[in-house]
């Protein structure tokens, strides 16, 4: 019996792995294993061998137990200590960049101007950015003869050679929308139609792709007192003030009639802006009662219906009201001089200076 019990004391010390220990489990203790088979022998013996092999072979059978148990867990240890020592994680690596954007301002301004209007009940609308010359022009009372063509420096696109129809253009105001709007739903309406513009020009205050919202109110009694009234809501909102002036200069524009051109009150003071204060003025908007002849060709009657447009650059609005000074810095952006102007991902940035989260 001591033979058998250093011969499984051995084997099971020397195991590699927890299969060789599962066999020799089967092989010494399992049902057919060489103890159970010696204890099976044990109804053949004496009734006083039995005494003394008895209780041995259980003693036996209970070490070996022990020590498949405990080896098994040594195993276990010694595996996660490989593991361990293997599969590590770098604590004091610099984590992750993480990946931010930011809200554009032309976008930031679209959004409170749309909001703004749309609590003076305005839907927004939009329209294709490539038209043709009936949409852009002629509609709005502009014929191909008429300055106001020549002065919007059209980009045209190109026809297929020997295709002899008017080019299609890109689209030099948001007009187009309103007169598709009339087209589909007639009136009474209620739009402003924010988006791209082009015209061919390039300097500090112009670029050849930028934003307008223009909006469109038509009902049977539509005044320009109600125009004046929804533009001074709209600058007092915008600009975040209780109080502004408005100046409204007689003008043309051969969309409107009569028109006008709108000022703001306003005072600047080493380069900053305040809105609804000092002796200045600043023109931030063109407006007019529509032309009945636009009326006419958006299919709407002038004879029942009359009422009033404007149009805003929102570029120009985004530059005054975040401070920013070349309207080419739009289009050369990166997230560096959007957090310059405090465009930051959680900041939102308020009038005159201040950042509000
Ligand atoms: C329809 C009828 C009339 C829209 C108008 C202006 C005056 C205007 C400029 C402002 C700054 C263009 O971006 S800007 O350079 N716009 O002065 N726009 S009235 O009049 C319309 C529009 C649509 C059917």
């Amino acid at each position: 019996m001591d033979d058998l019990r250093d011969k499984y004391l051995t084997l099971i010390n020397d195991a590699g792995d927890e299969a060789a220990l599962e066999e020799l489990r089967v092989q010494a203790v399992g049902k057919k294993g060489e103890i159970s088979l010696q204890m099976r022998s044990l109804g053949k013996m004496s009734p006083e061998e039995r005494q003394v092999a008895g209780p041995a072979l259980n003693a036996l059978k209970d070490e070996i137990n022990a020590a498949l148990a405990a080896k098994k867990s040594a195993l276990a240890d010694a595996a996660l200590d490989a593991r361990l020592a293997t599969e590590w994680l770098d604590v004091t690596l610099p984590a992750r960049p993480q990946r931010q954007g930011s809200i554009h301002p032309i976008s930031q301004v679209t959004e409170e101007v749309s909001a703004i209007f749309a609590d003076m009940g305005f839907a927004v609308a939009e329209g294709p950015q490539i038209d043709t010359d009936w949409y852009v022009f002629d509609a709005l009372n502009i014929p191909s003869h008429h300055p106001a063509r020549a002065e919007m420096d059209t980009f045209y696109m190109s026809r297929a050679e020997g295709d002899d129809r008017a080019p299609h253009i890109l689209r030099t105001h948001t007009s187009p929308v309103q007169i598709r709007s009339m087209e589909k739903q007639g009136a009474p309406i209620r739009i402003i139609a924010p988006g791209r513009v082009y015209r061919a020009d390039y300097d500090q205050t112009h670029t050849p792709m930028f934003h307008q919202v223009e909006g469109l109110c038509i009902g049977k009694d539509v005044s320009m007192a109600n125009l004046k009234w929804c533009l001074e809501e709209f600058v007092k909102a915008f600009f975040e003030v209780d109080h502004v002036e408005l100046r409204f200069r007689a003008s043309h524009f051969p969309f409107t009639e009569p028109s006008a051109e709108v000022d703001i009150q306003c005072s600047w003071e080493n380069g900053v802006l305040k809105v609804g204060e000092g002796d200045d003025w600043m023109e931030i908007l063109g407006s007019g009662m529509v032309h009945p002849k636009v009326l006419e060709n958006a299919g709407v009657d002038p004879k029942e219906y009359q009422g009033f447009a404007f149009g805003i650059g929102i570029d120009r609005l985004a530059m005054l009201k975040y401070g920013i000074p070349d309207l080419r810095a739009f289009f050369d952006s990166d997230l560096r001089w959007l957090k310059h102007y405090g465009f930051t991902p959680l900041d939102v940035p308020t009038l005159h200076g201040g950042l509000s989260k």
